[in-house]
């Protein structure tokens, strides 16, 4: 697919931005390949990581293919609605998708980044909402789902002060969940992906389906719902066994780590 390799290795996807001579920008072409894969997944597929060709992770929107399409409003407002419905499929399928971050993870590279679930940042990952700066706005989702993982008062600030966050800050805010060193980031977000492939179906389905969608219900829709889900993965025939396990003392052990 154009701008977007996809390989599996067992129960995991690898999906690779993989343009890296402009720095992994997102084309047309490069929205309808994720939206394609992450609408009608393999069904052997458990677990994504999403990593990306060269030493940035993806500089945003393509600003040339931008130029030079020319596009009026309504043409750029279905290009955003694209982009939404193939980040959507993202965060709200039922496959876990761990990012390997690292440099620029700015504009639109933050906007697909937010829609990943989990954030493994090499040291060297910087964020950054340079639409400010260049006389543009977001579109892909950043006003969504940047803001509530940031909050919107700190999004607001990164792009009119025009903030670069490196790796510690965006941790600190939510943008990454863990910091890695140079290198490292692909086969620690290969190590959560393969660990994250061997949970149960449905309970991966009412973590990353329910999670996020309950918390845009009211407080009584939301712990209605979650007790529907609940309902469901906790009468999961498959639970017994684990249950045992448990009860026999051969499950692994909880220990604070990352
Ligand atoms: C690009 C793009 C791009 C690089 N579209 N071609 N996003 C931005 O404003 C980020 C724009 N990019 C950058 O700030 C920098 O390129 C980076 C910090 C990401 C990397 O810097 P560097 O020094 O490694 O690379 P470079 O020399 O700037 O770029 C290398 C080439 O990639 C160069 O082309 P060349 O022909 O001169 O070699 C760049 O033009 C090209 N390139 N980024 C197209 N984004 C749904 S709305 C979403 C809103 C947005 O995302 S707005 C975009 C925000």
């Amino acid at each position: 697919m154009p701008n977007l390799d996809i390989e599996t290795r067992g129960k995991i996807a690898l999906l690779t931005l993989n343009r890296p001579e402009r720095r992994n920008a997102i084309d047309d072409a490069t929205i309808e390949a994720i939206e394609r894969f992450f609408t009608r997944p393999p069904a052997s597929v458990k677990a994504v990581v999403l990593r990306a060709a060269g030493p940035h992770f993806c500089a945003g929107l393509d600003l040339q293919e931008h130029y030079d399409l020319n596009r009026g409003p309504v043409e750029f407002m279905r290009m955003c609605q694209n982009w939404h419905r193939a980040f959507d499929a993202m965060q709200f399928g039922s496959i876990p998708i761990i990012a390997a971050l690292k440099g620029a993870v700015v504009g639109g590279g933050l906007e697909i980044a937010a829609a990943t679930h989990v954030r493994v940042a090499e040291k060297s990952t910087f964020f950054a909402l340079p639409e400010g700066q260049r006389g543009v706005f977001t579109g892909g989702g950043a006003t969504v789902r940047v803001a509530r993982i940031m909050t919107p008062a700190r999004m607001i600030d990164m792009m009119i002060a025009a903030r670069t966050y490196d790796a510690q800050r965006g941790y600190d805010v939510g943008l990454a969940h863990e910091i890695v060193e140079n290198g490292e980031g692909e086969k620690r977000a290969i190590a959560i992906a393969e660990a994250a492939a061997e949970h149960y179906d449905v309970t991966n389905f009412a973590i990353l389906t329910g999670i996020s969608r309950i918390n845009d219900m009211s407080t009584t829709d939301g712990l209605f719902a979650e007790s529907l889900l609940a309902g469901m993965v906790m009468t999961n025939p498959d639970l017994r066994p684990s249950l045992e396990k448990f009860f026999a003392r051969k499950a692994p052990r909880l220990e604070p780590k990352g």
